[in-house]
């Protein structure tokens, strides 16, 4: 899969895609990602990719030149283009699957109060946030979603780790884990997890998993269909 993120911000980019998972998917070639600056789109001296709001009111829009500019550079009839904004539909595991399947994601980022509309009608193939908040920018929630969309590209996760994805592919959120020592500073690991046996550790995982779930966020146990999210958690 091939990412284009468009920023303000490039620089808050290295890091955390340098590493792990992610880091080692750009290395095997299964993930090519780029990261463009805007302001590389403009054309006056001062650089300028925001201006003020017609009708007046507080902040600053994204002008429509430099995205347009952009977005007619990297764009093609493959690409698949996303907003982040918190006004988007909230972004969850499902999603992240659906978009596991493109070849090409473009990933805009705004920052300011947001975009010129002309931008997003013209454009916007999808609009997404990633929580109830808001944020300086929209670097940190294109991060989130191509950590997350990254890990579901074919062959990017281990065997292993993999098996993990499908099999926790249920509502309820994870059971309690336990690894060496059995005992840690007087806390003891379950009984039943040192037992040995098969169908009793899973049978005590999927109790809990459910009391969890329960206790934390009843919300998933709800009947699926206006369900939000759609796998473990
Ligand atoms: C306002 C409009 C995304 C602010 C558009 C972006 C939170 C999210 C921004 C924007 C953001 C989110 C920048 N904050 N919840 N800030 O996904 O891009």
């Amino acid at each position: 899969m091939k990412v284009d993120v468009l920023t303000l911000f490039p620089k808050m980019f290295s890091g955390p895609l340098d590493e792990s998972i992610v880091q080692r998917a750009r290395d095997n070639g299964l993930l090519e990602l780029r990261i463009h600056n805007l302001r590389a789109y403009t054309h006056d001296l001062h650089q300028t990719v925001d201006d003020r709001p017609f009708g007046g009111g507080a902040g600053m829009l994204l002008k429509p030149e430099p995205l347009f500019e952009a977005l007619e550079a990297l764009a093609d009839e493959e690409s698949h283009i996303i907003f982040l904004t918190p006004s988007g539909r909230k972004f969850n595991q499902a999603i992240a699957r659906e978009l596991s399947s493109r070849k090409h994601l473009i990933l805009v980022c705004g920052s300011y109060e947001g975009f010129d509309e002309r931008i997003l009608k013209v454009w916007a193939d999808e609009k997404l946030s990633i929580g109830d908040y808001v944020l300086t920018n929209g670097a940190l929630p294109a991060m989130v979603l191509i950590d997350v969309v990254a890990r579901l590209l074919p062959g990017v996760l281990g065997k292993d780790e993999s098996s993990h994805e499908e099999s926790f592919s249920s509502n309820y959120l994870e059971y309690p884990h336990y690894t060496r020592p059995a005992v840690f500073r007087g806390m003891k690991v379950p009984e039943v997890l040192l037992s040995g046996h098969h169908a009793r550790i899973a049978q005590w995982r999927s109790e809990q998993s459910m009391l969890k779930t329960a206790a934390v966020r009843p919300d998933l146990l709800k009947e699926s269909g206006e369900q939000e999210a759609s796998s473990s958690c």
